[in-house]
Protein backbone atom coordinates (compact mmCIF):
# COMPACT_ATOMS: atom_id res chain seq x y z
CA UNK A 1 0.00 0.00 0.00
CA UNK A 2 2.77 2.69 1.16
CA UNK A 3 4.47 0.98 -2.10
CA UNK A 4 1.81 2.08 -4.19
CA UNK A 5 1.25 5.40 -2.78
CA UNK A 6 5.03 6.34 -3.09
CA UNK A 7 4.89 5.41 -6.25
CA UNK A 8 1.77 6.91 -7.27
CA UNK A 9 3.85 10.51 -5.55
CA UNK A 10 6.67 10.17 -7.28
CA UNK A 11 4.27 10.04 -10.65
CA UNK A 12 2.82 13.34 -9.68
CA UNK A 13 5.65 14.75 -9.08
CA UNK A 14 7.40 13.83 -12.04
CA UNK A 15 4.60 14.33 -14.04
CA UNK A 16 4.24 17.99 -12.48
CA UNK A 17 8.06 18.88 -12.98
CA UNK A 18 7.19 17.93 -16.58
CA UNK A 19 4.48 20.43 -17.05
CA UNK A 20 6.40 22.95 -15.03
CA UNK A 21 8.77 23.19 -18.20
CA UNK A 22 5.91 24.06 -20.38
CA UNK A 23 4.28 26.41 -17.82
CA UNK A 24 6.30 29.47 -17.25
CA UNK A 25 10.35 30.52 -17.63
CA UNK A 26 11.98 30.67 -14.72
CA UNK A 27 11.11 33.99 -12.85
CA UNK A 28 14.55 36.44 -12.14
CA UNK A 29 12.43 38.57 -9.45
CA UNK A 30 9.71 38.62 -6.91
CA UNK A 31 7.69 41.19 -9.70
CA UNK A 32 7.81 38.28 -12.26
CA UNK A 33 6.02 36.07 -9.76
CA UNK A 34 3.50 38.41 -9.21
CA UNK A 35 3.45 38.59 -13.28
CA UNK A 36 2.74 34.85 -13.14
CA UNK A 37 -0.10 34.73 -10.18
CA UNK A 38 -2.09 37.24 -12.43
CA UNK A 39 -1.43 34.84 -15.33
CA UNK A 40 -2.46 31.62 -13.93
CA UNK A 41 -5.37 34.13 -12.28
CA UNK A 42 -6.82 34.46 -16.17
CA UNK A 43 -5.81 30.72 -16.99
CA UNK A 44 -8.20 29.40 -14.09
CA UNK A 45 -10.56 31.69 -14.66
CA UNK A 46 -10.77 30.98 -18.54
CA UNK A 47 -10.70 27.84 -18.08
CA UNK A 48 -13.53 27.36 -15.38
CA UNK A 49 -15.89 29.55 -17.81
CA UNK A 50 -14.94 27.29 -20.71
CA UNK A 51 -16.15 24.36 -18.80
CA UNK A 52 -19.64 25.86 -17.89
CA UNK A 53 -20.16 27.04 -21.48
CA UNK A 54 -19.32 23.93 -23.84
CA UNK A 55 -20.21 21.87 -20.79
CA UNK A 56 -23.46 23.65 -20.27
CA UNK A 57 -24.01 23.98 -24.28
CA UNK A 58 -23.77 20.03 -24.30
CA UNK A 59 -25.82 19.06 -21.68
CA UNK A 60 -28.86 21.68 -23.36
CA UNK A 61 -28.05 19.60 -26.63
CA UNK A 62 -29.02 16.32 -25.10
CA UNK A 63 -31.07 17.29 -22.82
CA UNK A 64 -33.63 19.24 -24.78
CA UNK A 65 -32.86 17.63 -28.05
CA UNK A 66 -36.08 16.79 -30.15
CA UNK A 67 -37.33 13.56 -28.75
CA UNK A 68 -40.09 13.05 -31.20
CA UNK A 69 -42.36 14.81 -33.87
CA UNK A 70 -44.43 16.56 -31.59
CA UNK A 71 -41.65 18.43 -28.90
CA UNK A 72 -42.29 21.91 -29.24
CA UNK A 73 -40.29 24.69 -28.44
CA UNK A 74 -40.77 26.01 -25.32
CA UNK A 75 -41.38 29.89 -25.48
CA UNK A 76 -38.94 31.64 -22.84
CA UNK A 77 -39.07 35.51 -23.00
CA UNK A 78 -36.11 36.53 -20.10
CA UNK A 79 -35.36 35.44 -16.66
CA UNK A 80 -33.87 38.99 -14.60
CA UNK A 81 -31.83 36.63 -12.16
CA UNK A 82 -29.91 34.60 -14.46
CA UNK A 83 -28.96 37.77 -16.82
CA UNK A 84 -27.44 39.47 -13.98
CA UNK A 85 -25.61 36.54 -13.30
CA UNK A 86 -24.07 36.41 -16.04
CA UNK A 87 -23.24 39.70 -16.71
CA UNK A 88 -22.37 40.60 -13.13
CA UNK A 89 -20.20 37.98 -12.51
CA UNK A 90 -18.11 38.26 -15.52
CA UNK A 91 -18.11 41.79 -15.12
CA UNK A 92 -16.30 41.21 -11.39
CA UNK A 93 -13.87 38.99 -13.06
CA UNK A 94 -13.20 41.79 -15.89
CA UNK A 95 -12.93 44.68 -12.83
CA UNK A 96 -10.33 42.26 -10.65
CA UNK A 97 -8.14 41.45 -14.18
CA UNK A 98 -8.19 45.13 -15.09
CA UNK A 99 -7.27 46.87 -11.59
CA UNK A 100 -4.66 43.46 -10.98
CA UNK A 101 -3.50 44.39 -14.45
CA UNK A 102 -3.14 47.98 -13.93
CA UNK A 103 -1.05 47.79 -10.66
CA UNK A 104 1.34 45.79 -12.36
CA UNK A 105 1.60 47.72 -15.77
CA UNK A 106 1.77 51.07 -13.26
CA UNK A 107 4.76 49.52 -10.96
CA UNK A 108 6.45 48.47 -13.81
CA UNK A 109 5.93 51.96 -15.48
CA UNK A 110 7.58 54.24 -12.82
CA UNK A 111 11.24 53.69 -12.01
CA UNK A 112 12.39 54.72 -8.42
CA UNK A 113 14.29 57.76 -8.42
CA UNK A 114 17.56 56.11 -7.02
CA UNK A 115 17.52 54.03 -10.21
CA UNK A 116 21.26 53.34 -11.30
CA UNK A 117 21.09 54.10 -15.33
CA UNK A 118 22.73 52.14 -18.21
CA UNK A 119 22.40 53.52 -21.73
CA UNK A 120 21.26 50.67 -24.15
CA UNK A 121 21.44 50.96 -28.41
CA UNK A 122 19.28 48.70 -30.23
CA UNK A 123 20.84 48.44 -33.91
CA UNK A 124 20.71 45.88 -36.40
CA UNK A 125 21.78 42.77 -35.22
CA UNK A 126 23.33 43.61 -31.49
CA UNK A 127 22.76 45.26 -27.97
CA UNK A 128 25.02 47.88 -27.48
CA UNK A 129 25.01 49.00 -23.64
CA UNK A 130 26.91 52.09 -22.02
CA UNK A 131 27.16 53.13 -18.27
CA UNK A 132 27.85 56.34 -17.10
CA UNK A 133 31.62 55.16 -15.81
CA UNK A 134 32.33 54.82 -19.76
CA UNK A 135 32.76 51.60 -19.83
CA UNK A 136 30.70 49.95 -22.48
CA UNK A 137 29.89 45.98 -23.88
CA UNK A 138 27.92 44.91 -26.64
CA UNK A 139 25.19 41.99 -26.07
CA UNK A 140 26.47 41.93 -22.45
CA UNK A 141 23.81 43.75 -19.93
CA UNK A 142 25.76 43.40 -16.29
CA UNK A 143 23.62 44.45 -13.50
CA UNK A 144 24.00 44.56 -9.84
CA UNK A 145 21.67 42.55 -7.99
CA UNK A 146 18.83 43.47 -5.44
CA UNK A 147 19.38 47.10 -6.87
CA UNK A 148 16.93 49.04 -9.11
CA UNK A 149 18.52 49.31 -12.78
CA UNK A 150 16.76 51.99 -15.13
CA UNK A 151 17.63 51.29 -19.00
CA UNK A 152 17.30 54.21 -21.15
CA UNK A 153 16.57 53.12 -24.78
CA UNK A 154 17.04 54.11 -28.30
CA UNK A 155 17.33 52.54 -31.50
CA UNK A 156 20.46 53.38 -34.04
CA UNK A 157 18.46 52.01 -37.05
CA UNK A 158 15.02 50.30 -37.00
CA UNK A 159 12.39 49.18 -34.90
CA UNK A 160 13.38 46.43 -31.89
CA UNK A 161 12.14 45.97 -28.33
CA UNK A 162 13.84 45.17 -25.22
CA UNK A 163 12.63 41.94 -23.91
CA UNK A 164 13.80 39.88 -20.67
CA UNK A 165 11.70 37.02 -20.12
CA UNK A 166 12.93 36.02 -16.44
CA UNK A 167 12.13 39.42 -15.37
CA UNK A 168 8.71 39.41 -17.49
CA UNK A 169 9.33 42.86 -18.97
CA UNK A 170 9.77 44.38 -22.47
CA UNK A 171 9.52 47.40 -24.24
CA UNK A 172 9.93 48.80 -28.15
CA UNK A 173 12.97 50.18 -28.93
CA UNK A 174 12.71 53.09 -31.64
CA UNK A 175 14.50 55.04 -33.61
CA UNK A 176 14.62 59.23 -33.30
CA UNK A 177 13.28 58.77 -29.37
CA UNK A 178 13.81 57.35 -25.57
CA UNK A 179 12.19 54.67 -24.26
CA UNK A 180 12.78 53.35 -21.23
CA UNK A 181 12.57 49.93 -18.56
CA UNK A 182 13.33 49.03 -14.97
CA UNK A 183 13.71 46.50 -12.73
CA UNK A 184 14.90 44.87 -9.97
CA UNK A 185 16.96 41.69 -10.39
CA UNK A 186 17.07 39.35 -7.48
CA UNK A 187 18.97 36.35 -8.34
CA UNK A 188 22.18 36.45 -9.06
CA UNK A 189 22.91 34.39 -12.42
CA UNK A 190 22.85 34.56 -15.85
CA UNK A 191 19.29 35.64 -17.82
CA UNK A 192 18.90 35.76 -21.25
CA UNK A 193 18.23 38.53 -23.37
CA UNK A 194 15.93 38.58 -26.39
CA UNK A 195 14.61 41.39 -29.21
CA UNK A 196 10.84 40.84 -29.99
CA UNK A 197 10.15 42.70 -33.30
CA UNK A 198 11.22 41.40 -36.03
CA UNK A 199 13.93 43.69 -37.28
CA UNK A 200 15.50 41.93 -40.59
CA UNK A 201 17.32 38.92 -41.65
CA UNK A 202 19.57 38.16 -38.67
CA UNK A 203 16.45 39.11 -35.97
CA UNK A 204 16.44 35.82 -34.45
CA UNK A 205 20.58 36.41 -33.67
CA UNK A 206 19.92 39.57 -32.27
CA UNK A 207 20.61 37.91 -28.55
CA UNK A 208 22.27 39.20 -25.37
CA UNK A 209 22.89 37.84 -21.65
CA UNK A 210 22.09 39.59 -18.60
CA UNK A 211 24.32 38.68 -15.92
CA UNK A 212 23.37 39.79 -12.65
CA UNK A 213 26.01 39.74 -10.08
CA UNK A 214 26.25 40.96 -6.15
CA UNK A 215 27.06 44.70 -5.84
CA UNK A 216 30.91 44.95 -4.49
CA UNK A 217 31.46 41.85 -7.84
CA UNK A 218 29.41 44.37 -10.37
CA UNK A 219 31.68 47.26 -8.61
CA UNK A 220 34.37 45.33 -9.38
CA UNK A 221 33.37 44.82 -12.77
CA UNK A 222 32.11 48.08 -13.50
CA UNK A 223 35.94 49.85 -12.80
CA UNK A 224 37.97 47.20 -14.19
CA UNK A 225 40.42 47.88 -16.76
CA UNK A 226 39.06 47.26 -19.92
CA UNK A 227 42.72 46.57 -21.62
CA UNK A 228 43.03 43.28 -19.48
CA UNK A 229 41.52 40.79 -21.73
CA UNK A 230 43.27 41.53 -24.48
CA UNK A 231 46.20 41.39 -22.53
CA UNK A 232 49.06 39.21 -24.61
CA UNK A 233 47.15 38.88 -27.74
CA UNK A 234 48.96 40.08 -31.27
CA UNK A 235 46.77 43.08 -32.60
CA UNK A 236 45.00 40.78 -35.02
CA UNK A 237 44.19 38.23 -32.39
CA UNK A 238 42.32 41.24 -30.17
CA UNK A 239 40.98 43.17 -33.69
CA UNK A 240 39.39 39.34 -33.86
CA UNK A 241 37.59 39.47 -30.41
CA UNK A 242 36.49 43.47 -31.07
CA UNK A 243 34.57 42.38 -34.21
CA UNK A 244 33.26 39.05 -32.17
CA UNK A 245 32.44 41.29 -29.07
CA UNK A 246 30.80 44.01 -31.42
CA UNK A 247 28.94 41.62 -33.40
CA UNK A 248 30.24 42.97 -36.52
CA UNK A 249 30.26 39.17 -37.46
CA UNK A 250 26.26 39.26 -37.46
CA UNK A 251 26.78 41.10 -40.77
CA UNK A 252 30.33 40.44 -42.15
CA UNK A 253 32.03 37.06 -42.69
CA UNK A 254 35.98 37.56 -42.26
CA UNK A 255 36.99 34.47 -43.63
CA UNK A 256 35.70 34.85 -47.16
CA UNK A 257 35.98 37.87 -49.91
CA UNK A 258 32.75 37.19 -51.80
CA UNK A 259 30.36 39.47 -51.42
CA UNK A 260 27.84 38.21 -48.33
CA UNK A 261 23.70 38.35 -48.61
CA UNK A 262 23.93 41.24 -46.22
CA UNK A 263 27.29 42.72 -46.28
CA UNK A 264 30.65 42.52 -48.44
CA UNK A 265 32.58 39.28 -47.29
CA UNK A 266 36.46 41.38 -45.54
CA UNK A 267 38.61 38.86 -46.41
CA UNK A 268 41.87 40.88 -48.00
CA UNK A 269 39.55 43.99 -48.50
CA UNK A 270 42.85 46.15 -48.41
CA UNK A 271 43.78 46.07 -52.57
CA UNK A 272 40.75 45.36 -53.55
CA UNK A 273 38.63 47.24 -55.66
CA UNK A 274 35.60 48.89 -54.94
CA UNK A 275 32.65 50.42 -56.86
CA UNK A 276 30.18 52.61 -55.12
CA UNK A 277 26.56 53.37 -55.06
CA UNK A 278 27.56 56.99 -56.08
CA UNK A 279 29.34 55.92 -59.32
CA UNK A 280 32.77 56.41 -58.08
CA UNK A 281 35.48 53.55 -57.33
CA UNK A 282 38.74 53.54 -55.27
CA UNK A 283 41.08 50.47 -54.18
CA UNK A 284 40.63 50.06 -50.71
CA UNK A 285 42.90 50.91 -48.05
CA UNK A 286 43.49 51.64 -44.51
CA UNK A 287 42.26 54.64 -44.99
CA UNK A 288 39.01 53.57 -46.88
CA UNK A 289 38.54 50.87 -43.71
CA UNK A 290 38.41 53.32 -41.27
CA UNK A 291 36.22 55.76 -42.72
CA UNK A 292 34.25 52.55 -43.36
CA UNK A 293 34.06 52.53 -39.67
CA UNK A 294 33.83 56.04 -38.75
CA UNK A 295 31.78 57.49 -41.37
CA UNK A 296 29.83 54.33 -42.38
CA UNK A 297 27.34 55.83 -44.95
CA UNK A 298 29.90 57.94 -46.85
CA UNK A 299 30.93 55.12 -49.52
CA UNK A 300 28.18 52.45 -50.00
CA UNK A 301 29.19 50.06 -51.69
CA UNK A 302 27.24 49.83 -54.54
CA UNK A 303 25.56 46.26 -54.62
CA UNK A 304 24.19 47.38 -50.97
CA UNK A 305 22.70 50.16 -51.66
CA UNK A 306 19.08 50.46 -50.39
CA UNK A 307 19.82 47.24 -48.39
CA UNK A 308 20.82 46.44 -45.12
CA UNK A 309 23.06 49.57 -43.53
CA UNK A 310 25.97 49.82 -42.02
CA UNK A 311 25.39 50.81 -38.31
CA UNK A 312 27.45 53.28 -36.79
CA UNK A 313 29.51 51.40 -33.98
CA UNK A 314 31.65 53.45 -31.53
CA UNK A 315 35.45 52.32 -31.80
CA UNK A 316 38.11 53.89 -30.29
CA UNK A 317 41.60 54.27 -32.08
CA UNK A 318 43.19 51.17 -30.80
CA UNK A 319 40.21 49.38 -31.94
CA UNK A 320 40.01 50.40 -35.74
CA UNK A 321 44.04 49.30 -36.04
CA UNK A 322 43.18 46.09 -34.58
CA UNK A 323 40.61 45.81 -36.83
CA UNK A 324 42.38 46.58 -40.28
CA UNK A 325 45.63 44.28 -38.66
CA UNK A 326 42.65 41.92 -38.50
CA UNK A 327 41.60 42.39 -41.98
CA UNK A 328 44.90 42.47 -43.18
CA UNK A 329 45.85 38.38 -41.19
CA UNK A 330 46.13 35.32 -43.27
CA UNK A 331 42.96 33.45 -42.06
CA UNK A 332 43.27 29.78 -43.30
C1 LIG B 1 23.92 45.43 -39.87
C2 LIG B 1 24.96 44.78 -40.57
C3 LIG B 1 26.39 45.28 -40.38
C4 LIG B 1 27.14 45.31 -39.21
C5 LIG B 1 26.71 44.87 -37.81
C6 LIG B 1 28.44 45.79 -39.58
N1 LIG B 1 28.47 46.07 -40.92
FE1 LIG B 1 30.09 46.68 -42.00
N2 LIG B 1 28.95 46.86 -43.65
C7 LIG B 1 27.63 46.47 -43.76
C8 LIG B 1 27.15 46.70 -45.11
C9 LIG B 1 25.76 46.42 -45.64
C10 LIG B 1 28.24 47.24 -45.83
C11 LIG B 1 28.27 47.65 -47.31
C12 LIG B 1 27.63 48.98 -47.51
C13 LIG B 1 28.53 50.09 -47.13
O1 LIG B 1 29.65 50.17 -47.65
O2 LIG B 1 28.13 50.92 -46.30
C14 LIG B 1 29.35 47.34 -44.87
C15 LIG B 1 30.63 47.79 -45.17
C16 LIG B 1 31.74 47.64 -44.38
C17 LIG B 1 33.11 47.90 -44.78
C18 LIG B 1 33.53 48.31 -46.17
C19 LIG B 1 33.53 46.98 -46.91
C20 LIG B 1 33.83 46.92 -48.37
O3 LIG B 1 33.74 45.78 -48.87
O4 LIG B 1 34.16 47.91 -49.00
C21 LIG B 1 33.90 47.59 -43.71
C22 LIG B 1 35.42 47.66 -43.63
C23 LIG B 1 33.03 47.18 -42.63
N3 LIG B 1 31.73 47.23 -43.06
C24 LIG B 1 33.47 46.77 -41.37
C25 LIG B 1 32.63 46.50 -40.30
C26 LIG B 1 33.08 46.29 -38.94
C27 LIG B 1 34.52 46.24 -38.49
C28 LIG B 1 31.95 46.09 -38.19
C29 LIG B 1 31.87 45.91 -36.68
C30 LIG B 1 32.46 46.97 -35.87
C31 LIG B 1 30.80 46.14 -39.09
N4 LIG B 1 31.26 46.40 -40.34
C32 LIG B 1 29.49 45.93 -38.69
C33 LIG B 1 26.85 45.93 -42.77
C34 LIG B 1 27.24 45.78 -41.44
CU1 LIG C 1 15.96 43.77 -33.26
Amino acid sequence: MIKKLSAFTSILFTSASAFAEYGMPQAGNNYASRVDSLYYFLLIASLISCILVIGGMIFFVFKYRRKSEFDQTPYISHNNTLEFLWSFIPFVIFMIVFVWGFLLFREAETAPKNAFEIHVYGRQWAWDFAYKSGKTTTNELVVPAGRPVKLIMTSKDVLHSFFIPALRIKQDVIPGRYTSLWFEAEKKGEYQVFCTEYCGAEHSGMLAKMKVLSNEKFEEWLSDDPMKEYEGLSLAARGEKVVSKKACTACHNFNADVNGAIAPGLKNLIGKKRNFADGSSMIADREYIRESLKYPQKKVVAAYDGKAAMPLIPLNEDEITWIIEYIKSDKD
